[in-house]
């Protein structure tokens, strides 16, 4: 009941304050956030979960917004599978990035055509929308999934996914198409830990990876070993690798079977957003967003963090 109401409300109010503490959505189920930092503000792109009683039930993504990290504001669902015309189902994790005055956003989805998962990328002049489709078909499509984008300092914007493998190819400056081919990343257990038990799957790349740099070093960030994720982490002195395995950030917690990163550093601070089954009513299918403050060891490296699970 409670919900039901605040959801009708925050219908009516399409940009309506939230709650402060995690999750840190409170009124719907979300999942794999992907925080940007544009003009002093921190954007939050999710996921939306509906119906736990099935598998994923992800129709539409939701935008999120502060400048405190406690209060948050509710944008809506500036972009949905709907917006795709040749998408069938599945919004499942994206991010969005800022370049030349637009807003990309490049989400998985199901590709009506084929029945596999397929990458797209939708435009907005805003941060909050409206997306449009950019290109009217994938951008890329391998059945893969979990597509994340950093744009290096020397311009060149790269596009990682995968699950189960880790692919990227090199956006060019338009952000809408590429050049050369995808690469298939070769994951070593040097590079992304030992898995055992799995002879198919000998790293524990999973998927949602996170990639960006800082500093000089570069990182992945990535969701470890399904089905009781953990997240963990590789780093490089290159955009392409080869890449050094540095352990885990999030050990398994809390009742969602997946995990999926989201970094940013704002206002001083660094954060880790994440989700897990916190609300109630939650679990695998019914996740919810948060964060952890979180600071870097002189190395570089990122301590171990642990859930907000109440
Ligand atoms: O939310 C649907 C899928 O679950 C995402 O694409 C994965 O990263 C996992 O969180």
């Amino acid at each position: 009941v409670w919900m039901a109401g605040l959801l009708s409300v925050m219908a009516l109010l399409p940009a309506t304050t939230a709650r402060a503490d995690n999750p840190i959505v409170q009124t719907i189920y979300t999942a794999d956030p992907a925080p940007l930092v544009y003009n002093g503000r921190v954007y939050l792109y999710t996921g939306h979960d509906e119906d736990g009683s099935t598998y994923f039930t992800m129709k539409d993504w939701r935008v999120f917004s502060t400048t405190d990290m406690v209060n948050w504001t509710d944008h809506g669902s500036p972009l949905s599978v709907a917006t795709f015309s040749w998408a069938k189902s599945d919004a499942w994790a994206g991010q969005a990035v800022y370049r030349n005055g637009k807003f990309y956003w490049y989400v998985p989805t199901t590709n009506r055509s084929t029945g596999r998962m397929a990458i797209g990328v939708a435009v907005s002049d805003s941060p909050t929308g409206p997306f449009k489709d950019a290109i009217g078909r994938p951008l890329v499509e391998n059945g893969e999934i979990d597509p994340t984008v950093y744009i290096d300092s020397d311009g060149q914007a790269y596009l990682y996914w995968g699950n189960p493998n880790l692919w990227y190819v090199k956006l060019n400056s338009d952000m809408i198409s590429y050049s050369g081919s995808a690469t298939k990343v070769n994951l070593t257990t040097s590079g992304f830990g030992t898995r055992t038990g799995d002879a198919n799957r000998p790293t524990l790349f999973e998927e949602g990876p996170w990639f960006y740099k800082r500093g000089s070093l570069y990182y992945m960030v990535f969701a470890a070993k399904c089905c009781s994720e953990f997240i963990a982490y590789s780093t490089s002195s290159s955009p392409t690798g080869p890449w050094t395995y540095r352990g885990t950030i999030m050990s398994t917690q809390g009742s969602s079977f997946t995990n999926h990163p989201g970094i940013i550093d704002y206002n001083g601070g660094s954060y880790f957003f994440y989700h897990n089954g916190a609300l109630p009513g939650g679990g695998g299918y019914t996740r919810s967003v948060a964060v952890e403050k979180f600071t870097y060891g002189s190395d570089g490296s990122i301590p171990t963090i642990n859930m907000t699970t109440t």
